[in-house]
C-alpha cells in the first residue's frame, strides 16, 4: 500500500469462539489490510487466524466457483477447519499479522478471551474509480455506518488531539470523506451541538 496509506480506524475485541470463513471484502485489487495483533499466544488449534493463501484474488477457485468454505463438510467431506490450502499463522503476542481484506480468513478452538486489536488501512486513492471505491469502503466501515458518535466524526478525539504531522498525514483523507458521507456525524457539527 505504500507509505501514503489512510488510516481508516481500529479496534480491540475479546473473541468469542469460531469466526466461521469470511472475506471482509470482495475488492478484486488492493483496497484495504487489516493489521492484525492478539495478545495471547495461539496455535491452530486455540483460535490462531486461519487464512486461505490467494483467495482475495478474484479467479481463486473459491471465489470463481462460489464455494461456500464453511460447508466444506457437506461438499467435500472435509471440516472447514482443514480446508485444502488453509493455513494457521501461529502467533505469539509482538507478531503482527497483515493481510488483504479480501483473503478468506478464520480462527477456530480460542476461548471467550482471545484479545485481537485490529488497524484498517486503505490505499490513498489517485484516481477517481479509487476513490469510489474508498468511499464505499468508508460508507461500510467506518464509524459513521454503525451511527458511532465519536464527538470528532470519524476518529474520537485524542487520536486528532494528540497528533503530529506524521499521524494527521494518514487521517486527513478519511476525515474529510467520512464528514462528506455522514454529515450529521461531522466533527465541526458535532461540537457546535454540544456547545449549543
Ligand atoms: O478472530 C480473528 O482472529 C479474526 C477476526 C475476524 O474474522 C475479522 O477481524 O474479520
Amino acid at each position: 500500500m505504500g507509505e501514503d496509506f489512510n488510516y481508516c480506524g481500529g479496534d480491540g475485541n475479546y473473541y468469542t469462539g469460531d469466526t466461521g470463513w469470511h472475506p471482509d471484502g470482495g475488492w478484486g485489487s488492493l483496497i484495504a489490510a487489516k493489521v492484525a495483533f492478539y495478545l495471547d499466544p495461539l496455535t491452530r488449534n486455540t483460535g490462531a487466524l486461519r487464512v486461505i493463501p490467494g483467495s482475495h484474488q478474484p479467479d481463486h477457485f473459491v471465489r470463481k466457483e462460489g464455494i461456500d468454505v464453511n460447508n466444506s463438510l457437506g461438499l467435500f467431506g472435509i471440516p472447514p477447519t482443514e480446508f485444502p490450502g488453509a493455513i494457521a499463522l501461529e502467533t505469539n503476542p509482538g507478531d503482527v499479522v497483515i493481510f488483504n481484506h479480501d483473503l478468506f480468513h478464520a480462527s477456530f478452538g480460542g476461548t471467550s478471551w482471545r484479545r485481537m486489536f485490529t488497524m484498517n488501512c486503505t490505499i490513498k486513492p489517485e484516481t477517481s474509480e479509487e476513490l469510489e471505491q474508498v468511499r464505499r469502503y468508508m460508507q461500510a466501515h467506518t464509524p459513521g455506518s454503525n451511527n458511532y458518535v465519536t464527538g470528532a466524526g470519524m476518529y474520537y478525539p485524542p487520536m486528532i488531539d494528540t497528533a503530529d504531522e506524521n499521524r494527521l498525514h494518514h487521517l486527513r483523507q478519511p476525515i474529510e470523506i467520512h464528514d462528506q458521507l455522514f454529515p450529521h456525524l461531522a466533527r465541526d457539527v458535532v461540537n457546535q451541538e454540544s456547545t449549543v
